[in-house]
């Protein structure tokens, strides 16, 4: 019997789907999910979901999710209280700040971050009072470079996204919506979406080594080889010039066009058949399509931001978009205007300070900062290697790094040896085995929700705010109040008793006034005239991440700018609209506005652009490496932490190595087989799968598998027959510009194992 229904937008993957939650009254008082559906009346969704979604009742009710912080002693993990575990968090930490620093402290932000609202706002708080320059996250295994080269063009992280509704051509590289359901580009049902560009007569063209499940519903599907989407862009760019192809309205304030000709000059259909595995007539059919279309929109994904020309790659893509005359008009590469958060609807309308990087070099290796971060990829050897800033404990908040990240056999040995190490992490998994405390979040029923980064490049401008569906059981903590509080023992403060919530208190405070103030002072935002002493007391009795919440949204594009009367949005506004509020579809002409260059124009190029383009000439020549080894999602997977999930892993294994019959015949690979793959790095044995789905020179193998090593306690996952890929991908093999790692295009060898 169903007593109540809640509404939840789910924070699984970036597609942000709204859940229809029924739930029925307990025994003891309290209430239990029955059953989870797609909200039909939600705005955006409209009813959409996927195998995960439901999956929600499963996580919270999960025995493998802590529920109480742990300790470790003994070798063992204990469980422990609150107090316990922060006093040990300080106890842990001092000796090696005193001995060694602030930047003996790493940390180490993973995926789940980005879909949490607490963290989005409180990383911050908490790597401010670490006071270290040595900061990670999973994004340099991921997006970077796509955010890299919208800032240099656009001087902010802006990132333009197809206009799935209504454009008449999609050209997708690198991307399997059907399995990932988008990224860098929010779309619940982006499958259902992609099916009705075809059902309007338009259609869509999938550039992939694999054909993927997406592949196999487009058009078409042209089976470029790893890495060489930077060549076929480039020629598709040579096209689009020889055809007198031209970004019309945008022209006048773009600089660096003039250049282009002259760079692209060597990149023809005929040159490039090398490094792409394409022919000729493949490369010019997509160029005279994306002329001929009325609208078309290029969107690339992981296959072009995780590979060796990432920066580049991703560049190419809008210059592509930029060529076609598709950059910021209906139909083609749009920019969303999200409620809350957004840089480019913040400051001086048209020009900012511009986009930089590189204002310090990690230790070891001299990658260059970006966003205040260094490429993970530095991570081990600046815990290996001796000397002044070695790192020696580690802060790890929803990231599973040893799985994750590339070389994970070197990366686990250097975690091990750390001298401490705290996790904010539900799960003891490959890398949270490793810590010294636990300190686990609640559950996503558990946590209010709103996509504060996630909106910021939705296909469609909507606003939705999802409070807890169910309290927090007595011995849990809000997420927000974990990350405050191991702040406050960052910052020398009490870490147990009435002291240490005070002092968390102060510091949510000293947040949310940091956020008031940033917002009065921005001379064109809808505030200017205020203080923020006016706009906290107007906020009244909220505090939290609804606190900041409410500020973002009130000051946001969309907000009531602390006026009710204005019927702009407010939290208040979102709270009494659980489908979410629809702010209509995204809007053409926003560029030059939303421009926070110092030129105030688009800046196309920049000496580190031209030396990937210089690289990128001369290796036109150059032989591409016999077999390559890239990745794979299905959609019953979420990177590596859902294989606890028992309805989601049944089944066949789905942790193979696709391998192309040809060349597993030449390597006497035999389907259903053990096969051994071996890098530079290392190796593993795996089963194989012999299929033309991928293309000859090609393996393919899932990312997030292998939960069986010692000491990781989920149940479900640890029985699963999968092994992690990362233990052969290769820390050195990485995009020059942002240092993020090139997971796709791994050169390996295949035998029988
Ligand atoms: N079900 C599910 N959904 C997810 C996730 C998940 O683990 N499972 N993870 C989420 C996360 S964190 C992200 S970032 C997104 C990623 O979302 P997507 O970018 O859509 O990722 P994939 O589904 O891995 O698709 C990448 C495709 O790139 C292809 N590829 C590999 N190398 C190359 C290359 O050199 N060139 C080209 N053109 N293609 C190449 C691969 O064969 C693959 O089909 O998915 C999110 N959604
Ligand atoms: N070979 C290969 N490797 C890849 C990829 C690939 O395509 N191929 N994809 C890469 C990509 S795109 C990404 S984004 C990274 C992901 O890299 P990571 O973020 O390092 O790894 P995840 O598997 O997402 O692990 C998430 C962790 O967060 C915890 N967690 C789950 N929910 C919460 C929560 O609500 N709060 C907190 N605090 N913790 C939570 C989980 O228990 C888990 O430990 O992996 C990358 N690695
Ligand atoms: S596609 Fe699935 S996992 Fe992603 S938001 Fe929707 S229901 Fe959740
Ligand atoms: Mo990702």
């Amino acid at each position: 019997m169903t007593d109540r229904t809640a509404f939840r937008t789910c924070p699984l993957c970036e597609a942000g789907c709204g859940l229809e939650i029924e739930l029925s009254a307990t025994p003891d008082g309290g209430e239990e999910v029955r059953r989870i559906r797609g909200d039909m009346d939600d705005v955006f969704s409209a009813g959409f979901l996927c195998p995960k979604g439901s999956t929600l009742k499963h996580l919270h009710e999960d025995p493998d999710w802590l529920r109480e912080p742990q300790i470790k002693r003994d070798g063992r993990f204990v469980p422990a209280t609150w107090d316990e575990a922060f006093e040990a968090v300080a106890a842990g930490l001092k000796p090696v700040i005193d001995q060694h620093g602030r930047d003996a402290v790493a940390i180490y932000l993973g995926n789940p971050n980005a879909h949490s609202l607490a963290p989005m706002f409180y990383n911050r708080t908490l790597i401010r009072a670490m006071g270290t320059r040595n900061r990670f996250s999973a994004s340099t295994v991921d997006q970077r470079p796509k955010e890299i080269s919208a800032a240099m063009l656009f001087g902010s992280v802006t990132v333009p996204v197809p206009d799935l509704d209504r454009t008449d051509y999609l050209l997708v590289l690198g991307a399997n919506p059907l399995a990932s359901n988008g990224s860098l580009c929010t779309a619940p049902d982006f499958p259902g979406r992609m099916k009705r560009i075809q059902e309007r007569g338009g259609s869509v063209v999938v550039v992939d080594p694999r054909r993927s499940e997406s592949a196999e519903v487009a058009d078409r599907h042209l089976a470029i080889r790893p890495n060489g989407d930077a060549y076929f862009l480039a020629a598709l760019s040579h096209e689009l010039l020889a055809r007198g192809a031209a970004p019309g309205r945008l022209a006048p304030f773009t600089t660096g066009l003039d250049r282009l000709p002259q760079l692209f000059a060597p990149f023809t259909p005929a040159a490039v058949v090398g490094r792409t595995g394409l022919t000729v007539a493949q490369v010019e059919r997509v160029a005279d399509d994306l002329i001929a279309s009325p609208t078309a929109a290029v969107y690339g994904r992981i296959g072009t931001t995780c590979q060796e020309f990432g920066t580049l790659s991703s560049w190419l893509v809008d210059v592509v978009n930029l060529l076609s005359g598709n950059l910021d008009r209906e139909g083609g590469a749009m920019f969303a205007t999200g409620a809350a958060g957004q840089p480019s609807t913040q400051g001086e309308p048209g020009k900012g300070r511009g986009f930089r990087m590189g204002r310090a070099v990690s230790r070891v290796s001299e990658q260059p900062e970006c966003f205040g971060e260094f490429p993970v990829t530095a991570l081990p050897e600046e815990i290996e290697t001796p000397g002044d800033g070695q790192v020696r404990a580690l802060v790890t908040v929803g990231g599973n790094p040893v799985s994750s990240n590339p070389n994970s056999g070197r990366l686990d040995a250097a975690i091990e040896g750390l001298d401490f190490m705290v996790s904010v992490d539900p799960y003891i998994n490959e890398t949270t085995r490793h810590a010294d405390v636990i300190l686990p979040p609640p559950s996503p029923l558990q946590k209010p929700h709103y996509d504060l980064a996630l909106l910021n490049f939705a296909v469609h401008n909507v606003a939705n705010y999802s409070p807890p569906v169910l309290p927090l059981e007595e011995t849990q903590m809000d997420e927000g109040q974990i990350l405050l509080r191991l702040a406050a023992v960052f910052l020398g403060e009490a870490a147990s008793g009435p002291a240490a919530a005070e002092a968390v208190e102060n510091l949510d405070m000293a947040t949310a006034t940091g956020m008031a103030s940033g917002a009065v002072k921005d001379g064109f935002g809808k505030v200017a005239d205020r203080t923020a002493e006016d706009l906290l007391e107007a906020v009244g009795e909220r505090t939290g991440s609804e606190r900041l919440l409410d500020i973002a949204l009130r000051t946001g594009p969309f907000g009531d700018g602390f006026d009710p009367d204005s019927g702009g949005l407010s939290l208040n506004t979102l709270e009494t609209s659980p489908h979410g509020v629809d702010l209509g579809p995204l809007e053409a002409n926003r560029l030059p506005g939303i421009l926070r260059t110092e030129s105030g124009t688009i800046e196309l190029l920049n000496d580190q652009l031209l030396s990937e383009i210089a690289r990128l000439t001369e290796l036109l020549q150059e032989e591409t490496p016999e077999m390559v080894l890239v990745g794979r999602r299905h959609v019953r997977s979420n990177n590596s932490w859902m294989h606890n999930v028992r309805v989601l892993t049944k089944g066949k294994n789905r942790c193979t190595m696709q391998i192309h019959p040809q060349d597993a015949e030449r390597l006497g690979i035999s389907d259903g087989a053990a096969a051994r793959v071996i890098s530079r790095v290392g190796e593993l044995v795996i089963d194989a799968e012999c299929t033309d789905v991928v293309r000859p020179g090609v393996i393919s193998i899932p990312h997030g598998f292998g939960q069986n090593a010692e000491g990781v306690q989920l149940r479900v996952a640890s029985e699963y027959r999968g092994v992690n890929t990362n233990l052969v991908t290769d820390e050195y093999l990485r995009d020059p510009i942002s240092g993020n790692i090139a997971l796709n295009g791994v050169p390996v060898t295949v035998a029988p194992a």
